[in-house]
């Protein structure tokens, strides 16, 4: 091979990868170019190598036509290589492109039971008129549930709660205990604690051992309130009583109270207001009585008062007590009260 030739074939050599790397179009590509002319079996490393076989005084045109070459294709393969790395990356970022104008997945948000709604609402309602809120315990001691408030053992009275006694005698003294029938004797526990004036409300949790139908279940909730101070009368039970049923019902409702029997007051009262719905004139939610029966009420029973260590002939006071399942059945037109607890979504999304 003389020197012309070999520098010639170099120049086409070079001409022909410079063309086939301008038509190139991605990376693995590129790098079969590289291998078939750069890399160490390439074409150019394979011309070079040959260039030996020239004698020495005539090698020096082809050597220079072999560095030219050699530094040319490598300088556009490194140029190459960018510009397609440039490009890959641009696809890429295209292809994972993130649309920040999209609207992202709705949070889905959860919501209160009907029966802890209710039951704040009572609260904040009597809170406007100085009440205070407070819890006691579900297992309650016998004492405090029925005999603090004038409901002796063997007393027919008791028959008007059917109770879930509790085995559980040993740990406090052999005093029986029980699931509290209402929340009273957190009531009871708050007078022997306090000196009157006493305002609360107690809500809570109270079960009774009762068959269950559409208006009764054996576990419920209720809000038990009670005032005591010198000079309370009968016509604070009915103001505070009446200004709760116009907060929770409307201001255009009136009361009617009617005697009743509950042996820790006396006298007892059961309050009724007139029908939200339809205003007195009688419908399906007042039983076409214009009237609604909302809750039990009361002047304290002396013996009551004495019995948690508060002088009678000082002090006077009033208690209340309402059904919270009763109440949110009223102001939703609910019709089965076995709804509340059994957990069925289709319910419970609707609060
Ligand atoms: C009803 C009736 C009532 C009371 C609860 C009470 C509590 C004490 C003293 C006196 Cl510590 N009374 N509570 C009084 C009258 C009625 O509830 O039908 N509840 C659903």
């Amino acid at each position: 091979m003389t020197t012309k030739d070999a520098t010639s074939n170099l120049r086409e050599l070079q001409a022909q990868a410079m063309s086939e790397l301008g038509a190139l179009r991605d990376l693995s590509h590129l790098e079969e170019w590289r291998v078939s002319y750069l890399g160490r079996k390439g074409k150019l490393t394979q011309t070079l190598r040959s260039l030996g076989e020239i004698p020495p005084e005539q090698r020096r045109e082809a050597g220079m036509a072999g560095n030219e070459a050699k530094q040319a294709l490598e300088i556009a393969y490194g140029l190459r290589l960018k510009e397609l790395e440039e490009a890959a990356l641009a696809a890429k970022l295209q292809q994972e492109r993130l649309d920040i104008t999209l609207p992202g997945w709705p949070v889905l948000s959860g919501s209160l039971h009907p029966t802890t709604s209710i039951v704040r609402e009572v609260c904040a309602a009597f809170a406007t008129m100085g009440f205070q809120v407070v819890e006691g315990p579900e297992v309650e001691l016998d004492g405090y549930n029925f005999e603090k408030l004038n409901i002796p053992k063997d007393h027919p009275a008791r028959d008007m709660w059917n109770t879930l006694w509790v085995d559980h005698t040993d740990a406090n003294g052999g005093r029986p205990m029980l699931l509290r029938t209402h929340t009273s004797p957190m009531q009871a526990r708050i007078m022997e604690k306090t000196k009157p004036p006493v305002r609360v409300v107690v809500p809570g949790k109270c079960y009774r051992y009762e068959a269950t139908d559409a208006t009764h279940e054996w576990h419920f909730t209720q809000v038990e309130g009670l005032a005591v101070d010198k000079g309370i009368t009968l016509a604070d039970l009915k103001g505070t009583l009446y200004e709760f049923a116009r907060i929770l019902f409307g201001q255009d409702r009136k009361v009617r109270f009617r005697c009743d029997y509950f042996p820790f007051v006396e006298p007892g009262a059961e309050m009724s207001m007139d029908c939200f719905l339809c205003e007195g004139k009688g419908c399906r939610v007042c039983k076409h009585t214009g009237w609604i029966e909302i809750l039990g009420a009361g002047m304290v029973h002396p013996k009551v008062l004495e019995g948690v260590g508060y002088d009678s002939n000082t002090y006077t006071g009033f208690a209340f007590g309402m059904g919270m399942e009763r109440m949110a059945m009223l102001k939703h037109g609910i019709e089965d009260i076995r709804l509340f607890y059994a957990n069925d979504l289709r319910f419970l999304k609707q609060f």
